[in-house]
């Protein structure tokens, strides 16, 4: 059955470009944590040389944010990260794992985009430690424990069609085993041209909870959608639920019109003790947003549809 499953905040957008310290055409995409009792927004914000370099911000309700008065982090300017990061740093995406967040971003350059892996313990100083991929890839999610002794990630390679696959790591650093786990959905219009990982995955008892974004083009440009699966505990590669109807898709003015328009596209969320859920996603390249609603309805959408068969399609 269809149904809204998540709340658009009244206050959206949460943080816009004129709210910013510092100039900034866009601020978008951010990485979600949770730091304390404080929320931790790690923006992508496009600064007036039209690169993206990472500032932060916090809040005590996830709703109403403190922008710090400086980024954070901008392109690497020596060492093996100079080259590969010539365009700047794009869509942080953070896993907290003991008292460390890992942070897996696109470094941005002439030859592609590589998927750079850093860390941080207060979001003020924030180390690389590898390139996680050659070129061409777009979007990683690291899972927040290990399964099997090993490190687990999603990942979306630029070539090809754009699907989310796995792969595993002893040590963060050194990735392989990569397979296609899920594809976009040729009988599911929203979803028909591109899926890629969103949030990075959210255990809970009935699975690990995917919140992905998913394309279709149209003859006015592409459209992106937030759309929600379940993956099995014990082997995330099998997709045991995944929805059919999308859970989010642009509406707002701020989510059509913008640097790029008609799009939500999340990096993070976070949940609450009480089992409600906060999405955080940007609007049409712009602006950032939170969205509300509750884990388990996601996970029941998911599981309407089904397990997933678009690998075999
Ligand atoms: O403009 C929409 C999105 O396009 C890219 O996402 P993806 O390659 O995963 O489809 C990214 O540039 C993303 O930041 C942007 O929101």
């Amino acid at each position: 059955m269809m149904r809204q499953v998540l709340t658009r905040y009244k206050g959206n957008p949460i943080i816009k470009p004129s709210d910013m310290p510092y100039p900034c055409e866009t601020v978008y995409n951010s990485g979600v944590a949770k730091m304390g009792d404080k929320y931790v927004l790690l923006l992508r914000c496009g600064r007036l040389h039209g690169m993206s370099e990472f500032g932060l911000a916090t809040s005590d309700d996830g709703f109403n944010f403190k922008i710090h008065p400086e980024p954070v982090m901008k392109k690497a300017t020596e060492g093996i990260f100079k080259e590969p990061e010539n365009k700047g740093v794009e869509d942080p995406r953070i896993t907290q794992i003991g008292d460390t967040y890992y942070i897996f971003y696109s470094c941005y350059s002439t030859r592609g985009f590589q998927m750079g892996l850093a860390k941080t313990k207060d979001f003020l100083k924030i180390d690389r430690i590898a390139l996680t991929t050659a070129i061409d890839y777009r979007n990683c999610v690291l899972f927040p424990e290990k399964i099997d002794g090993m490190y687990v990630r999603f990942e979306r390679p630029n070539w090809g069609r754009p699907c989310i696959w796995i792969s595993y790591s002893p040590d963060l650093i050194h990735w392989g085993n990569q397979q296609l786990i899920m594809a976009p959905d040729n009988f599911d219009i929203w979803q028909d041209c591109k899926v890629g990982p969103g949030a990075p995955p959210i255990k809970t008892p009935r699975g690990w909870l995917n919140i992905y974004h998913a394309v279709t083009n149209t003859m006015a440009g592409s459209i992106y959608r937030l759309g929600v699966a379940v993956h099995d505990l014990k082997d995330p590669r099998k997709v045991i639920g995944r929805s059919h109807q999308f859970i989010l898709a642009p509406q707002e003015y701020h989510e059509r019109v913008g640097y790029v328009g008609n799009v939500v596209f999340t990096n993070g969320a976070i949940v609450e003790p009480d089992g409600s859920i906060k999405i955080y996603y940007g609007g049409a390249d712009t602006c950032m947003n939170v969205a509300t609603g509750k884990v388990d309805d996601l996970i029941d959408l998911a599981m309407e549809g089904g397990p997933d068969t678009t690998v075999k399609q």
